[in-house]
C-alpha cells in the first residue's frame, strides 16, 4: 500500500518538475532570443526594475540580434520614486564574453532623453556564444553593478 501510495505521490511531482524545468528553460532561451531582458538592481533603499530591448543600429525595433551587426539597446529603469530616478546615472554599459575573456570590438555609448529611459548605441556581438551585459549605476552615494546574461 505504501509503495503504491508512494509512486502515486511521486508521479505528479515528477511531472510537475518536468513541466517546471521545461518552462524555465523556455523562459531562459526566450529571454535571449526575444531580446527583452529584465533584472532588478538595488541601490540603497531603492529597487530598480531594469528592462532591455534590442533594436537595430538606428534604435528601431528588430526581431533578433544579428551576430556582427551593430545594434542598440532601449533600456528602461523603473522605480516608484520618480525624483530619485532623475538622479540615477548609467556610468558604464558594456558587453563581455567571460569564458573568452574579451569584450566588444565597439564601444557602447549611453544617452537619455527622458527620466528612466536610455538608448545604448554602438553595441555589437562579433561572435555567437555566452555574452554578459554589465551596467554600472550610480545614484548619489549608492552604486550597483548589474550583470545580465545574453546567449547569442
Ligand atoms: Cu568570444
Amino acid at each position: 500500500m505504501a509503495r503504491v501510495l508512494n509512486s502515486w505521490l511521486s508521479q505528479p511531482r515528477h511531472v510537475f518538475a518536468n513541466y517546471f524545468f521545461s518552462a524555465l528553460i523556455f523562459l531562459i532561451s526566450n529571454g535571449a532570443s526575444a531580446q527583452e531582458l529584465t533584472t532588478t538592481a538595488v541601490l540603497g533603499q531603492e529597487h530598480v526594475g531594469i528592462s532591455l530591448q534590442a533594436r537595430d543600429a538606428d534604435c528601431l525595433k528588430i526581431k533578433q540580434i544579428n551576430i556582427g551587426a551593430v545594434f542598440c539597446f532601449a533600456m528602461t529603469m523603473k522605480t516608484p520614486n520618480e525624483a530619485w530616478l532623475k538622479d540615477l546615472k548609467v556610468q558604464r554599459f558594456d558587453m563581455i564574453m567571460p569564458e573568452h575573456r574579451h569584450g566588444m570590438v565597439t564601444r557602447a555609448s549611453v544617452r537619455s532623453s527622458k527620466t528612466g529611459e536610455y538608448l545604448i548605441d554602438g553595441v555589437k556581438a562579433h561572435m555567437p556564444g555566452e555574452w554578459k551585459i554589465t551596467i554600472d549605476l550610480v545614484q548619489g552615494k549608492s552604486a550597483a553593478h548589474v550583470a545580465i546574461p545574453l546567449k547569442l
